[in-house]
């Protein structure tokens, strides 16, 4: 279960849920802004089943990357929620796209939602460490369009990171950046971000 706490409507920090590891922080970081700009072996787009682009992120990062990405995309058959699937840059700064297909959120569903959405985190890393990259970066996948929460989406991103953080084989990801668009967003991740990775 996801626990945080709220006073007088704002977030506040909680106790670390992660040990400090002095290792890992400098191979995760927060970056605002748009993740087309980034030069990284791969950014992680937010994109829906059919892999053939949307809008939001996905419409950025196809825009940005020129018709060469649909092009590929066509031929990897959609994916399911949860999943991911691995496309060149093209015309991007970034090597790869590492399509995720997140949930569409419903409260009814919580527990599903929240299982799906860290699949996602999952099977991104996978895929980098796969194909040997070693940094990656991750826009707030299902926080737009399809509407999850994000103090829940973030507890999510960061635990599952930590995660696979912490296994050895993960060694080869040398940096995880976590891309946000709002200042509320970005609050969120910086306040979060000392409960899975302390920096004491
Ligand atoms: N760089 C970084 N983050 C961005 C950018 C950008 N250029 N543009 C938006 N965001 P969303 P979803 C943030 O809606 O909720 C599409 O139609 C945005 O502020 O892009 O997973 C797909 O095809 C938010 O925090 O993705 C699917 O159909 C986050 O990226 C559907 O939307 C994700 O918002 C997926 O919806």
């Amino acid at each position: 279960t996801l626990r945080y706490l709220y006073k007088n409507k704002t977030l506040v920090q909680c106790r670390p849920r992660f040990p400090h590891r002095e290792s890992l922080l400098d191979r995760v970081s927060l970056f605002q802004g748009d993740i087309t700009r980034l030069e990284v072996d791969a950014i992680v787009n937010a994109a829906n089943r059919s892999l053939l682009g949307g809008g939001g992120v996905d419409g950025a990062i196809h825009q940005a990357a020129g018709s060469g990405l649909l092009k590929e995309c066509r031929t990897l058959g959609g994916a399911d929620t949860g999943d991911a699937k691995i496309t060149g840059g093209y015309k991007l700064p970034s090597k790869h796209v590492i399509h995720a297909v997140g949930p569409i959120y419903s409260s009814s569903e919580r527990d599903i939602k929240a299982a799906q959405l860290e699949a996602c985190y999952e099977n991104s890393i996978d895929l980098a460490i796969a194909n040997k990259l070693s940094s990656i970066a991750f826009c707030s996948i299902s926080t737009g369009i399809y509407g999850y929460p994000i103090v829940d989406a973030t507890h999510i991103a960061l635990q599952t990171t930590r995660e696979i953080l912490d296994k050895e084989s993960s060694s080869g990801i040398e940096r995880v950046i976590f891309v946000v668009w709002s200042d509320k967003d970005k609050h969120v991740y910086q306040t979060l971000l000392p409960e899975y990775f302390p920096e004491s």
